[in-house]
């Protein structure tokens, strides 16, 4: 995946005040000290927001919350509610964790304001990366 190499600068630390002003180390010749390393970056990991059935909040306001929290449009806000509906639980989105976290926060918030019991959870997406 981040198959791709950097090179890095070897030896003293910058700052350390052995490499000279250059910032680079260089041993006694002269000669700069290379070494190819892998990345240290990660993709991060991803998480479901899942919204959950009940029996009781009403369908205009699932697909209010859809339409306003996941920028869905209305067809695609009344077939995510009707698969909430008749499967008991839907993805709505797929996010960082601290983006899942704040949407399903928001959206049980949003719905005890207006005294629903609507709710949403979070899952991880599975099949992480491991590059
Ligand atoms: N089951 C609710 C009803 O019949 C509708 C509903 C759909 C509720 C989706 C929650 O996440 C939900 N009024």
């Amino acid at each position: 995946m981040l198959s791709f190499f950097m090179n890095q600068i070897v030896g003293g630390r910058p700052g350390s005040g052995d490499e000279g002003d250059s910032g680079f180390d260089q041993d006694r010749a002269g000669t700069m000290l290379v070494e190819r390393v892998k990345p240290r970056l990660r993709k991060p990991r991803l998480y479901r927001v899942v919204m959950l059935n009940d029996d009781y909040t009403p369908m205009e306001f699932v697909v209010h919350v859809l339409e306003n929290f996941f920028s869905m449009n209305r067809e695609t806000a009344t077939r995510v509610m009707l698969r909430v509906h008749t499967e008991g639980k839907a993805v709505c989105g797929v996010y960082t964790r601290d983006i899942a976290e704040t949407k399903a926060e928001q959206i049980n918030q949003y719905s005890l304001e207006n005294e629903h019991p609507l709710l949403c959870q979070i899952e991880p997406d599975g099949n992480d990366n491991d590059e």
